[in-house]
């Protein structure tokens, strides 16, 4: 079938392919650059163990280890994506040289620091993401903004504080809103005897951090909850009532962010974008695929990814309102095939969202017609979907589906291969 065919058949169900194309060009995600190096960074040892509960398995060969070799990196994955990406980097990717004065700790970076990075972005038209990086690092007791001394906690508010004056750079720099996400590890392995006083503790912190002046039409302050980590089993500080409640008393400096792998595994974040929309102007969301536990595997086209981009798509969250980002670090397979899969399989989801007659579903709905509903929702998934999505990647000048594995598989030969 041609793309011909397949814009008829879509116009037949009142859809209109051009348009959705058109949208989904414009449509802005954010491309995390720890997918790259294992999670690692610049800023510390690099062997050191990743902490705040997270985890990369796997020790496929080729992992950038220099900023040049990341970047490198993503330009590869840049050649091989179609749609609007921009950059999201966390604090620890920070470049030390020579003419900045090289290594600071994370309580003294510096704009400078991430010029390298912004200069990167501009060459590449793109915008840019942020995070303080609150894990991983020896002034982790393990806690940090939650932390019962004050050595502590201080060191990681002025790295917080650090982190904002950044963002503002990086906004002002790039001329595109930067996100900056809060999200650290803090928790308990075992039964806490005091659940209360590490929150009064992590509130407490991020007040302070969101007292640096900055321009909320310019940066967006998040915070991400989570449910457990590893080594982190029993407790989490900022947990999910915690962070909505945080953003919802603070909505002029801090909105939420949703992690997909930080519920409980039968909860899902498609039936909560709705429920938060409703209440808050903006939401941000990492896009994730978790299998049994917060496991950040590669997003893959499949049902949950279909439904978090259908709310997206249908709560009008193409239009501002969501902030999109991915968030998976897979060390076990290619990291540039990785990479690419899951923001195709990602702007594959949003495309299907794009192709799909919402405003006659809801009108079944809302008529109590759930039998046409049900047989109009399972026919949606013969529709020749691929048909469109291949000339959307023509028009976005990057490969097909089909046609984009060798390039992976030329460098690393070419390449990756020859890291050792
Ligand atoms: C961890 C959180 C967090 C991190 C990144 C590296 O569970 O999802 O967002 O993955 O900040
Ligand atoms: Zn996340």
């Amino acid at each position: 079938m041609s793309y011909t065919e397949a814009k008829e058949k879509y116009a037949a169900i009142g859809i209109d392919t051009e348009k959705a194309i058109e949208k989904l060009k414009e449509a802005e995600i954010a491309l995390h650059c720890w997918q790259g190096d294992d999670v690692r960074g610049f800023d510390t040892d690099p062997d050191k163990p990743l902490t705040g509960g997270i985890q990369t398995t796997g020790n496929y060969p080729g992992r950038a280890r220099t900023p040049e070799e990341l970047m490198a990196d993503i330009d590869e994955v840049i050649k091989l994506i179609p749609g609007r990406a921009k950059m999201n980097l966390h604090a620890c990717y920070a470049i030390f040289d020579d003419e900045n004065g090289g290594w600071v700790d994370r309580d003294k970076l510096e704009p400078k620091h991430f010029k390298k990075w912004v200069d990167f972005c501009k060459e590449r038209n793109l915008g840019c993401d942020f995070n303080p990086t609150f894990f991983s690092h020896p002034k982790c007791d393990p806690l940090t903004l939650s932390s019962p001394n004050e050595d502590t906690r201080k060191f990681w508010i002025e790295h917080g504080k650090a982190c904002i004056r950044i963002s503002q750079y990086i906004a002002e720099e790039l001329g595109e809103t930067c996100v900056m996400n809060i999200w650290t590890g803090d928790g308990f392995k075992d039964i806490p005897a005091d659940r209360k006083g590490p929150r009064d503790r992590y509130k407490d912190s991020i007040e302070q951090i969101l007292s640096e002046p900055f321009d909320f039409n310019k940066v967006k302050p998040c915070v991400e909850s989570k449910v457990f980590g590893i080594g982190v089993e029993s407790y989490t500080v900022g947990s999910a009532e915690f962070t909505l409640s945080f953003a919802a008393t603070h909505s002029d400096k801090c909105i939420p962010l949703m992690d997909n792998g930080h519920y409980h595994p039968t909860e899902v974040v498609s039936d909560k974008i709705p429920a938060l929309l409703s209440f808050y102007p903006n939401i941000a969301l990492h896009i994730t695929r978790p299998v049994r536990w917060d496991s950040d595997h590669v997003v893959l086209f499949d049902d949950e990814t279909k439904e978090i981009a259908k709310e997206i798509v249908r709560c009008g969250g193409l239009d501002g309102s969501v902030f999109m980002a991915l968030d998976y670090f897979d060390a076990s397979i290619n990291r540039i095939g990785a990479w690419v899969t899951g923001f195709r399989n990602t702007q594959k989801a949003l495309l299907n969202a794009l192709l799909t007659p919402h405003e006659e579903l809801k009108k079944l709905q809302d008529e109590s017609n759930f039998t046409k509903l049900m047989i109009m929702q399972e026919e949606l998934k013969t529709m020749p979907f691929g048909e469109v999505w291949n000339e959307y990647c023509d028009r976005c000048k990057v490969p097909q589906d089909g046609s984009w594995y060798q390039e992976i598989e030329r460098y690393e030969i070419d390449v990756l291969s020859k890291r050792v």
